[in-house]
């Protein structure tokens, strides 16, 4: 350590930077919205932006203030606000305030919390505390926040949102082979982490796992890939399908994925207001978990367990070293992946050639999450910290796991161990997969 600043100084300024990043972020995104669009539910699936909004200021002031000065539970969240007490789908139904005064509520609340920020102990033997750890969670509910407004934004009726600011994603020549599996060697692996600087409480501890030999595809499945399977009558074909897959096959009716719509010219799909041709070698995106497996058995594969996964985006088997990302340590940035957000939408796959693992495995971070075969649970020696309701409450065998983060991801909630989940019918999410086999 070089610096002139006392550590616990120059951590408070770090993350008294971050915290205005994050807030500018989430301003940034629902500037171009008016206030009905903001009141409106878009979707029973989602919620009225305003809630976002609103849960986001009262998530902060029961961590970043209330929790800090004595414990209290996830529960004493103000009942219009807390998650539990109002299922998404009745959520339009509150009498939510207009954004004026839900941005006086923000500032006020963050005003506190700036001020609490001056006398906070990291050093203090709390594990909340230490390391500065509940600001970073507090954070990542912020950026993780930010992404379900953008999926509520793709879903939203009415003039289709306009985005207040585009990065420009690269453009790679064509005729890359998007094709070809790569091996993981198989042997003891580290999965998980110890970290308490950020970690969520689902990736820990970190332990090790036996892993058995296994191919994984080098690039996400892309459009091109799943057009052929259309094309193939995959959706048409019962034998690829789970049960529970054709069942909500049969229910939902669903041809392509969510978005896609058949034209004269061919498959068009659309992303905010954008509408274009289905790009054939970008990432198929907004498939479900059943979409994804009847693909996988009609190339004769399978889906990778979230183990497997891990294990290829972060495990060198040559040193037995792990990677906190697949390229190494160094923090995501433009050149690295499509991450946050700006660059609204997938980019080519193998377009950011320094997104790959030791083993050779492509852009496993960034542009689409990728749906594995595993069901969210609890590691090993799993402990629900700091409060029981962001994963305990959703282990068992009814969602899930979803690794990588999407281009709708912020860089400061996504790592190597980072886990999503959701239900296996779910496709407003920014999800699409990769294959994997024994081998
Ligand atoms: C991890 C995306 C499943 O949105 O339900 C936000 C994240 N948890 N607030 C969700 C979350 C609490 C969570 N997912
Ligand atoms: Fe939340």
């Amino acid at each position: 350590m070089t610096s002139t600043m006392a550590p616990a100084r120059a951590l408070r300024q770090r993350l008294l930077a971050e915290l205005e990043e994050a807030r500018a972020r989430t301003l940034l995104l629902v500037a171009p919205l008016s206030d009905e669009e903001l009141h409106t539910q878009h979707d029973p699936l989602m919620s009225p932006i305003l809630w976002d909004l609103g849960h986001i200021a009262h998530f902060e002031e029961l961590w970043l203030t209330r929790n800090l000065d004595g414990p209290i539970e996830f529960v004493e969240m103000p009942g219009m606000y807390n998650p539990f007490e109002h299922p998404r789908s009745t959520r339009g139904a509150l009498p939510l305030p207009g954004l004026d005064r839900v941005r006086e509520v923000m500032s006020e609340i963050r005003a506190r919390v700036l001020d609490r920020l001056q006398s906070a102990d990291f050093d203090a033997d709390q594990p909340l505390l230490a390391s500065g750890y509940v600001y970073r969670m507090v954070l990542q509910h912020e950026y993780q926040h930010n992404e379900t407004i953008l999926q509520t934004l793709q879903l939203k009726q009415g003039t289709p949102y306009s985005p207040p600011a585009r990065v420009e994603l690269p453009v790679v020549g064509e005729g890359l082979p998007v094709t070809g599996m790569v091996r993981f060697p198989g042997g003891r692996v580290e999965i998980g982490t110890d970290d308490r600087t950020e970690a969520y409480d689902n990736e820990r501890p970190r332990h090790a796992v036996d892993v058995r030999p296994f191919e994984i595809d080098a690039h996400p499945v892309t459009n091109g890939q799943y057009l052929e399977f259309i094309a193939a009558g995959g959706y048409a074909r019962p034998e690829l399908w789970s049960e529970a897959g054709r069942r909500w096959l049969e229910e939902s009716r669903v041809e392509a994925p969510k978005y896609w719509s058949r034209s004269a010219d061919g498959w068009m799909t659309r992303v905010m207001d954008r509408v274009g041709p289905v790009e054939p070698d970008h990432p198929v995106c907004h498939v479900c978990y059943h979409e994804a497996e009847a693909f996988t058995r009609w190339v004769g594969k399978r889906l990778p367990s979230e183990i497997e996964w891990e294990a290829a985006a972060s495990w060198d088997p040559d040193t037995g070293r792990k990677l906190r990302y697949p390229w190494g340590d160094e923090p995501p940035s433009r050149e690295l992946a499509n991450l946050d957000q700006l660059g609204f939408g997938t980019a080519a796959v193998a377009t950011f050639p320094r997104n790959r693992s030791p083993i050779g495995c492509c852009g496993m971070i960034g542009d689409v999450w990728e749906w594995t075969s595993s069901d969210f649970g609890a590691w090993p020696g799993f402990a629900a910290f700091p409060y029981q309701e962001y994963s305990e409450v959703f282990f068992g065998n009814e969602y899930k796991v979803l690794r990588g983060g999407s281009w709708a991801t912020r860089p400061g909630a996504m790592r190597n161990t980072f886990r999503n989940w959701d239900y296996p019918i779910r496709r407003q999410i920014f999800s699409g997969f990769r294959c994997a086999r024994d081998a």
